[in-house]
């Protein structure tokens, strides 16, 4: 396959690399693609450097798959620039997900939704993709009908500038704050910008992109999306009311036979999901799991994952994945 990484000198682009290499996708001629100010800037990818190179190029090199994640401003304008030449690029900003014609998915749950006529292909948000994979298996046996999510993001959720204001705080620097207010030593109820109904993109990111992805709209989502100063890895404190009633070991037996997802949950060894573990792990961590005694048919659970890994650079290759071993590229 010959593939385009678009950001590839970001930090979702660096992790996506990994990614790659890791999984061994099978990648003939790889085309690293940035902004003009990075062009002829020098990438290593598997101890072999690579040149960047800039859109305009990357499109007339006519790759088979694309990934993007270079902000929704170049994905709205030059994923279809991609497609038109016959690429298929999966998409990892928000500019598609809610497009109608376009498909959002998390290989785990949706990917038999893909065909060949699929040129431009959304990834979730990082919070949503993680929420999922754990609701996915409960959903379908027991049918979800409202979800309550409390989240704790990471800062590298917002991007290098956030990384860089929360490690200047802990060295006592002054430098550009990405946030309002300090990060470090404080929780802000605030991840990306408010829109009009008093929640924040992110929160509404959350409330839609589940009945996206389960092609669902029966159940529905609130949010508050939480930005704490941890450095990678984001957590979840999620409640879901069933219409059915549910035995809690089938519970957990369901989430762990789930490809992707990993019960750690043992109150009596301290054992439960932490950002810290998750750190650089593919996978979805789950624990604390146990019923809401207030009202019936009712769980809470507590979800952990590598937002930069299964959040974004993970699934999309795994999307990737799943298109070449279906014929769909
Ligand atoms: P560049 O490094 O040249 O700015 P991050 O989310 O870590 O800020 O990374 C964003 C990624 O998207 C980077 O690789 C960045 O390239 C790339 N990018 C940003 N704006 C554009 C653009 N207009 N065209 C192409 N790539 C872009
Ligand atoms: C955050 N979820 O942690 C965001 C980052 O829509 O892909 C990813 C934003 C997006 O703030």
């Amino acid at each position: 396959m010959k593939v385009a990484v678009v950001g590839a000198t970001g930090m979702v682009g660096e992790v996506m690399l990994k990614v790659l290499a890791e999984r061994n996708f099978p990648i003939t001629e790889l085309l690293l693609v940035a902004s003009e100010r990075s062009v002829g800037k020098k990438l290593k990818y598997k101890n072999e450097e690579y040149t960047v190179i800039g859109l305009a190029d990357a499109v007339a090199a006519k790759p088979e798959i694309a990934i993007f994640s270079a902000g929704g401003g170049t994905s709205l304008e030059w994923a279809p620039k991609f497609a038109e030449v016959g690429t298929t690029v999966i998409d990892n900003s928000s500019a598609w997900r809610m497009d109608p014609t376009k498909k959002l998915v998390v290989p785990e749950i949706n990917a038999n939704e893909l065909t060949k006529a699929d040129k431009i292909i959304a990834n979730p948000n990082c919070s949503t993709i993680q929420m999922v994979m754990a609701l996915a298996p409960l959903h379908k046996k027991y049918k979800m009908k409202r979800v309550v999510v409390s989240t704790y993001q990471s800062v590298s959720g917002t991007g290098v500038k956030a990384v860089q204001q929360l490690e200047n705080e802990i060295a006592g620097i002054d430098g550009e704050m990405a946030y309002p207010y300090p990060i470090g030593r404080n929780a802000l109820p605030h991840c990306d910008v408010f829109e009009d109904n008093g929640y924040t993109k992110e929160e509404m990111k959350l409330a839609r992109e589940p009945q996206k992805i389960f092609n669902d709209k029966t159940f529905s989502v609130t949010a508050t999306a939480v930005r704490i100063p941890t450095a990678g890895g984001h957590s979840e404190s999620v409640n879901v009311e069933f219409e059915h009633d549910f035995d809690l070991s089938d519970v957990r037996k369901l989430l762990h036979e789930t490809s992707g997802v990993v019960v750690q949950d043992n109150t009596d060894t301290n054992t439960y999901p932490m950002p810290i573990y998750a750190h650089d792990k593919d996978d979805v961590f789950v624990g604390r799991i146990r019923r809401d005694e207030t009202q019936p048919n009712t769980l809470n659970m507590w979800i952990v994952a590598d937002n930069l890994r299964k959040g974004a650079a993970t699934n999309a290759v795994q999307i990737g994945e799943y298109l070449i071993e279906n014929n769909l590229v």
